[in-house]
């Protein structure tokens, strides 16, 4: 399949009106060079530091190399991918990072708001080659709403810890997903488990990024990633904003999914400022509702209990994170069947 490129917004940074329309009008905004290059060369380094221990990294001691060591290839949520994960996630700058000011104030002057509240749990994304003979678990096309809720006004923001040409799995977007509420999916392996079932054939558009450029896009915006057909890893953070007065997901502010709480990350932190920043803030929030995925963990258990592969991916998130202990049993009795 060919994709058409981005349309690059960079030059309408300054202007608040025209980000704005062209963020409504495609739902999405491409946009170069936004963080300072130390900033995120900081957080690189942190998180390169962090997957070279773990011996993912074949020349751990060239700073800026990142071919990946495949033999220790794992995806999100394997127990040995969440191990390295973990420790990334502790890591202050990783979190410091949503907080860049050139990237906040360009999300305010897009959304039209002046109380950008970003949201607490940013998200890193540890992704190897994929395997020429093995399974592709490329985060499939999805909607970011089906796990986030809350307003449909709250953007993504995707960025690359590092230079991310398209053959290296970057992100990419279905123009004007947005204004068609919630698509329809069926099974899929990689992040989230299913895919939007509409192929969107014309909608696709990518790029090459450079460190420092962003892509923002709606909660709703279709979005997929391009298979890492590079040998090295490609390692990317993507975070959410918002308007502190519209509603947002309990689930935003609750790190008890990820199996730890924000005082056992704050335990090594040097800076205050970051700490339980939206407390004061009072934003509205709602119940998690399990609605959009509901149907996502029976398929997986009833398509994988007859030899759908697809199911993978939701069957080790049920392992984790299943709403019970015979849910967490049903999931891992099938996901043996797969190994075997
Ligand atoms: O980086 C990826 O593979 C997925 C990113 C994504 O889905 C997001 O930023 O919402
Ligand atoms: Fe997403």
């Amino acid at each position: 399949m060919t994709y058409k490129e981005f349309f690059d917004s960079t030059d309408l940074i300054g202007s608040p009106a025209a980000l704005r329309q062209q963020l409504r009008m495609d739902g999405y905004l491409f946009l170069r060079n936004v963080i300072p290059k130390d900033e995120l060369e900081n957080v690189f380094q942190d998180v390169r530091t962090e997957i070279a221990k773990a011996n993912w990294l074949q020349n751990a001691e060239i700073s800026s190399d990142l071919t990946a060591n495949t033999s220790l290839a794992c995806v999100e949520p394997e127990p040995e991918f969440r191990k390295v994960y973990d420790r990334v996630y502790f890591l202050e700058r990783f979190h410091s990072l949503p907080h860049c000011h050139s990237l906040k104030a360009v999300i305010s002057d897009a959304l039209g708001i002046s109380d950008l509240l970003p949201h607490p749990r940013p998200i890193g994304r540890l992704i190897f080659p994929v395997n020429p003979e093995g399974d592709n678990f490329s985060t499939p096309a999805h909607q970011d709403y089906w796990a986030l809720q809350g307003s449909p006004d709250t953007v993504t923001v995707w960025m690359p810890l590092h230079d991310c040409p398209m053959e290296n799995g970057s992100l990419m977007v279905a123009k004007g997903t947005h204004r068609d509420g919630l698509y329809d999916y069926k099974l899929a392996l990689g992040a989230g488990g299913v895919e939007v079932r509409d192929p969107l054939t014309d909608s696709w558009r990518c790029g090459n990024f450079a460190a420092g450029d962003v892509l923002i896009f709606y909660t709703l915006t279709v979005h997929k990633a391009l298979p890492n057909l590079t040998n090295r890893m490609r390692l990317s953070v993507d975070c959410r904003y918002q308007s502190a007065r519209d509603p947002i997901c309990e689930l935003a502010f609750n790190l008890k999914g990820e199996g730890y709480d924000w005082e056992d990350l704050y335990s090594n932190w040097e800076s205050e400022s970051l700490r339980h920043y939206w407390l004061p803030l009072q934003v509205p929030q709602v119940p998690y509702s399990p609605k959009y995925y509901a149907r996502r963990d029976e398929l997986a258990l009833d398509e994988g209990a007859i030899g759908n592969k697809a199911a993978v991916s939701t069957l080790q998130r049920l392992v984790r994170f299943g709403r019970d202990d015979s849910v967490r049993k049903r999931a891992a009795a099938i996901l043996a069947t797969f190994d075997s």
